[in-house]
């Protein structure tokens, strides 16, 4: 027997899009799991959708003979910038397959390790910038890891270098693509007539896709004509061709593939460090216990390669802050044909979007137990995290669909993290700071400062 998915009191054609808080989104959906449990129908402009919070439920929809990767409302929007675009690529386009199985070797971890040199020479950079502040100064992690994540993208997927740290307001780059995303998640909550008669910011748009599109262009003309030998993710869409059907990737496919490289890469991974920076301050047990693994692994000796697998604690951080808070929290999923869930209890059809809530899944006690909103990095230590039920970790998403990036996300954090907790001594600007948020695509910590210290026993 199916029972009624419960909803929450909508309004004529808006439906629940009021009910979103504009900032922050997840701040919404976090209280309506919160009520609702584990799922709930949700309808914005007409849109039919389902949120599920529990493990059980996300279990099930990671089923890939029964669901496909549909593109939700936000989406849907970028894809005027982003197009077939791995990331935002409908399920079945055919340039999506090329470019996966093009890229899939060229994001693996031997790949990743090459790029160790040049996530180093990034992370300098914002060591450097932190030393000559000085300890008076009040840091802006949020902002220094994202000058950190976009320089590392650009360099190490296309040789090119933005030099964030050197630039008092963001690349002109940088500015379009963040506005290009906040406007494109407002518009997919906000129905398109009214869009249509918004002239300037339908210019503003059209222009931010426009420095976007340049940018990516010259930089592929640049490598034409001036060609390299590093085996970079330019060179290979530029020159590799798919083993299945014998294709290359076109100028404009690389073109929306540089540019998800530099949405999809830069945002999600400065959010990661941000939450991991928030979660060691509020837990100096943790902060104590990855300090000591960087000093036994490190001492005084800059960062090499081969320390990258000596670092256990440090990876454990950074699973436990991803599972409380995923920066990219909710993706979405469709059924291939009518279904139900949960051993019959919900009917969902075809042309209801099933939106995951990351974060409430990763919090499910069913799974994490009573303390799961607790931050714990023992839980992903000592071979447990290998033997969590499957699909419990989620915060890169599932199947042939999941994040391309996750092991240079990952590498490029710890190399980020170890470097900052080799040289400084770290404090809250205002010690009862409690995690706020903001939002465009991706969600991470906001007024959250801190002050950073050479550390006495290291100088
Ligand atoms: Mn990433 C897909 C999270 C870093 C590039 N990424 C996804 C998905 C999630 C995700 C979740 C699946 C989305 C969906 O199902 O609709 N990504 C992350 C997180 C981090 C991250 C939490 C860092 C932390 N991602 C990166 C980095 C890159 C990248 C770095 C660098 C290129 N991600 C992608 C691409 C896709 C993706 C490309 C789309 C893959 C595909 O569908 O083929």
């Amino acid at each position: 027997m199916t029972t009624t998915i419960p909803t929450p009191p909508t309004i004529p054609i808006l439906g629940h899009a009021t009910l979103i808080d504009r900032s922050v989104p997840m701040k919404t959906f976090m209280d309506l799991a919160k009520q609702y449990g584990e799922i709930y129908h949700f309808n914005v402009l007409g849109r039919r959708s389902v949120v599920v919070n529990s493990y059980r439920l996300l279990n099930e929809v990671c089923d890939d003979k029964r669901f496909y990767k549909n593109l939700s409302g936000p989406l849907v929007e970028t894809r005027a910038g982003l197009a077939d675009g791995l990331f935002t690529a409908y399920t079945g386009e055919e340039s999506w397959g090329i470019a996966h199985r093009l890229l899939m070797p060229a994001f693996g971890t031997t790949a990743v390790h090459s790029m160790f040199d040049d996530m180093l020479d990034v992370a300098s950079q914002l060591v450097l910038k932190w030393e000559r502040f000085g300890a008076s100064t009040k840091l802006d992690p949020a902002e220094d890891f994202t000058r950190l994540t976009l320089d590392t993208i650009a360099l190490t997927s296309m040789s090119y270098r933005i030099n964030s740290f050197y630039r008092e307001t963001p690349h002109e780059f940088v500015q379009a693509m963040v506005d290009f995303l906040i406007e494109s998640g407002l518009r997919a909550n906000r129905p398109a007539i009214v869009t249509s008669m918004m002239r300037s910011s339908w210019y503003k748009y059209e222009q931010d896709i426009k420095i976007m599109a340049d940018l990516a262009d010259e930089i592929i003309a640049e490598r034409k004509q001036n060609p390299i030998d590093k085996q970079d993710l330019l060179n290979i869409m530029l020159f590799d061709k798919d083993h299945k059907t014998g294709q290359g990737l076109s100028d404009e496919n690389i073109r929306f593939n540089l540019l998800t490289f530099l949405v999809a890469g830069h945002e999600t991974t400065s959010g990661m460090l941000t939450f991991s920076m928030y979660y060691l301050m509020k837990n100096p047990e943790a902060m104590r216990k990855l300090r000591e693994e960087v000093d036994a692994v490190l001492g005084d000796e800059v960062m090499q390669i081969t320390d990258l697998g000596k670092m256990p604690y440090c990876v454990a951080v950074l699973r436990e802050t991803l599972r409380l808070n995923a920066p990219a929290a909710m993706r979405t999923v469709r059924a291939k044909e009518d279904t139900v869930l949960a051993g019959g209890k919900y009917f969902v059809d075809t042309n209801t979007t099933i939106i995951i809530n990351a974060w409430a899944v990763m919090r499910d006690t069913e799974v994490w137990g009573e303390d799961s909103e607790e931050f714990k990095p023992e839980r992903m230590l000592d071979g447990k995290f290998e033997k969590l039920p499957p699909n419990a970790w989620q915060p890169f998403g599932f199947g042939s669909r999941a994040c391309i990036g996750r092991a240079l996300a990952l590498q490029e954090a710890q190399i980020a993290l170890a470097c900052i907790i080799q040289k400084f001594d770290f404090s809250l600007v205002d010690p009862s700071y409690e995690l706020q948020l903001k939002s465009s695509l991706t969600v991470k910590p906001s007024h959250f400062y801190l002050h950073a210290k050479l550390r006495e026993d290291r100088a």
